[in-house]
């Protein structure tokens, strides 16, 4: 299902059912997403704004006007609160859906395919790879704002667009399952790897079973964080969070652990060579600050302690979900090659291998990182 439609869409056609201002003079296949297929459409008259046109991935996601109906909620919020901060700018802080002509914020075409437009944020970057602390830190800056701005809206309107999405539980069951029925006769390939993730089975259900207790609260977090989720200005400021398709409850420890997956990794989330996956302590420390200046104010203990166990859950549970993906036949990620998947699984194995080794540090920084905001907070008090 993940490979199959790449045929040519007839974007020009597409793109007239939204209300746009000017004309589309170049369409461009954007950005390197797993899941939708993302066109950035250049406006012929370079004063009027250019735009973001998506097709949503309707086998991942079953209810696109339900997702929707959430995007919408989010972006109005963010923007309403936004709008209070002096010196905030929400058009360009928070995306801008643009309408369908008849009214909806999504436009279905004959073939059952849905398609989204949201205003173009220009002179931005999102980066797969992070360079300098300074990116590092914006990003925890932005997702802790994130968290912060959202901590107010009400749960119970949001849609659950993808059940289960983070509960490790549902993912392991989820293998489980698609080892027994071994579709593509694949299993043999992998038994490294399904007894890598037998071993680690117990321990990383710590998260959500403090959540059960309910030791850990459920807020509404991105559940997306990768790097390249934020729009930086070009200066290099968090400037924008973006890909909202998964904004649901969840614990703050997963946005903080998916950020991590891909800030601290030296190397690529699919390396093939993995002598090349190691840890950058100094871009792990810069998001720690940057997600406690903004989120320190309202996390519990228990959360600040949470944190470095989503540095290890995270990961894993990517793992998981590559190799469930292989087992299954490469039926949800976009893959590139043959193997794809695979390769993905042992990069996530080793980048969690390698956290293992530094988890005493690494949670070390993040308690001091905690205490430092805390002084800072009854300093200012
Ligand atoms: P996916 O779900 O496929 O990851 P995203 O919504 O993250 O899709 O968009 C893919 C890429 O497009 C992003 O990484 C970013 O580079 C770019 N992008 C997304 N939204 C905007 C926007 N409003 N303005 C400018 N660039 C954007
Ligand atoms: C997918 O859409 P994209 O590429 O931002 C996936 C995330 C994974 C990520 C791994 C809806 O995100 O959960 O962490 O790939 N999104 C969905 O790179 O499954
Ligand atoms: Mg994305």
């Amino acid at each position: 299902m993940n490979n199959e439609e790449k045929k040519a869409y007839n974007i020009f056609e597409i793109a007239s059912n939204f209300c746009i201002e000017g004309n589309i003079e170049t369409i461009v296949p954007h950005g390197s997403g797993h899941i939708n297929d993302t066109f950035y459409l250049k406006n012929t008259n370079v004063a009027l704004p250019g735009y973001l046109l998506q097709r949503i991935n309707h086998h991942v996601f079953e209810n696109v006007p339900a997702l929707m109906a959430n995007v919408q909620l989010v972006t109005g919020h963010l923007k309403k609160k936004l709008a209070l901060v002096a010196g905030s700018n929400p058009d360009k802080e928070v995306l801008t859906i643009v309408l369908a002509k008849d009214g909806q914020c999504f436009f279905c075409d004959a073939e059952g395919n849905y398609w989204r437009m949201y205003c173009f944020l220009k002179d931005t970057k999102s980066y797969d790879l992070v360079l300098t602390e300074q990116q590092a830190y914006e990003g925890g800056k932005a997702f802790g704002k994130f968290q912060l701005l959202l901590a107010d809206l009400d749960a119970g309107l949001i849609y659950e667009t993808i059940k289960g999405f983070h509960d490790i539980t549902v993912r392991l069951d989820s293998l489980n399952k698609i080892v027994l029925a071994d579709p593509e006769n694949r299993v043999k390939d992998v038994l490294p790897e399904l007894t890598f993730v037998m071993e680690r089975s117990q321990e990383m259900v710590t998260i959500i079973n403090l959540g059960k207790e309910g030791k850990l609260p459920l807020r509404i977090i991105h559940n997306d964080t990768k790097f390249n989720n934020i729009l930086l200005d070009a200066n290099d400021h968090g400037q924008c969070v973006i890909d909202l398709d998964t904004v649901m409850p969840g614990y703050v420890a997963y946005d903080f652990g998916d950020a991590i997956r891909t800030i601290i990794n030296t190397a690529s989330e699919d390396e093939e060579d993995l002598t090349k996956i190691d840890l950058s302590i100094p871009l792990f420390t810069a998001y720690a600050q940057g997600y406690f200046e903004s989120a320190g104010g309202f996390l519990t203990d228990t959360e600040v302690k949470s944190l470095s166990m989503g540095v290890l859950l995270i990961p894993y549970m990517q793992g998981v979900r590559f190799l469930t993906d292989y087992i299954a036949g490469d039926v949800y990620y976009k893959t590139h090659f043959a193997g794809h998947n695979l390769q993905r699984t042992r990069a996530q194995f080793q980048l969690l291998r390698k956290l293992e080794e530094k988890y005493d540090l690494l949670d070390q920084v993040i308690q001091n990182v905690a205490e430092t905001s805390r002084q800072l907070a009854s300093e200012t008090k």
